[in-house]
């Protein structure tokens, strides 16, 4: 085992599961013409240049925090969905390089995809997982909410876009370290949150990741979204997405000096990617 295997087994287990976009040139899409709509370009610009990453997690616990400003200051700050900057700067900041956003808000017209200013002029990561086992072919036409019409209207219409689908085979890999690192607890057999999936998606990309609000810190307040007033502990600890295994694997990898505060007093969890230890 190579000194990262052996040290930060977690953080290799997910980099091992190789989320990625799909590409113009991955079969079949490279015989179809709907590969076409894939953008050319890469998921980020300069990626020597990118040196800190933050996630934000769309966790309620967040009202309050005050961390925008901290978030603002690294290169690449992921968010997910439909979850606002706009009104909440001071506590989640305003810059938005990425959103990973699941098929249901691609397709419901409720959140209008294809034209809504939030999902403009930032890079779109779009998920559904199909069917485990199922086939790229299979998931164009099975997939559980049907998202490619909305994301050929909106291609079509913003060519310049980066707005790039996550390759299902590589969501389903990821639950697979996810069920590698719950040992003999079987896990839902459920895609990973936006979240995991987002993390396992930029870690690659960059060498230290702060995930903020993932794992609850002290000001958990059971609200589901730090946008909205529902209260609703199950979109913390989980009901339908593996996410409390999630948050424990993501746990496991955090590497912040003195782990316990900044976790669970300012709910950051700092992950480095195993090539720069
Ligand atoms: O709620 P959601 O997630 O959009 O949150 C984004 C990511 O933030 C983390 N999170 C969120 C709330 C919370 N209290 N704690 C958290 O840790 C999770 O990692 C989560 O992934 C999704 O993953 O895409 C999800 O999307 C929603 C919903 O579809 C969208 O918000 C659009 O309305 C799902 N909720 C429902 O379907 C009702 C949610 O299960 C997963």
């Amino acid at each position: 085992d190579s000194f990262e295997e052996q040290y930060y087994p977690s953080t290799c287990l997910v980099m091992e599961a190789g989320v990625r976009v799909l590409r113009r040139k991955d079969a079949p899409f490279n015989k179809l013409p709907f590969g076409r709509l894939f953008p050319r370009q890469k998921l980020f610009r300069n990626v020597k240049d990118i040196k800190t990453c933050a996630i934000v997690s769309s966790a309620g616990s967040l009202a309050g925090s005050k961390l925008g400003r901290f978030i603002d200051t690294h290169d690449i700050v992921m968010r997910f969905n439909h979850a606002p900057t706009q009104g909440h700067e001071v506590d989640v900041g305003s810059k938005t390089t990425i959103r990973v956003v699941n098929s249901q808000v691609v397709t419901k017209p409720e959140f209008d995809f294809t034209r809504a200013p939030i999902f403009r002029n930032v890079t779109i990561a779009a998920w559904d997982p199909g069917k485990y086992n199922g086939t790229l072919e299979d998931w164009l036409t099975s997939a559980d909410y049907d998202l490619f019409s909305n994301y050929e209207l909106y291609r079509r219409r913003y060519p310049k876009s980066r707005a790039f689908l996550i390759d299902p085979h590589s969501v389903w890999r990821l639950w697979q370290s996810l069920q590698m690192f719950a040992g003999n607890r079987p896990i839902s057999k459920n895609p990973p949150s936006s979240g995991f999936i987002g993390l396992a998606l930029l870690l690659p990309h960059c060498p230290q990741v702060d995930f903020v609000e993932y794992v609850p810190s002290t000001r958990l307040n059971g609200r589901c979204h730090y946008y909205s007033k529902e209260m609703n502990s199950a979109c913390t600890f989980g009901s339908w997405h593996p996410l409390a295994a999630e948050k424990l694997m993501a746990l496991d990898m955090n590497m912040a000096e003195d782990d316990d505060m900044s976790v669970f007093q300012f709910g950051i969890l700092r992950i480095r990617r195993p090539d720069k230890l």
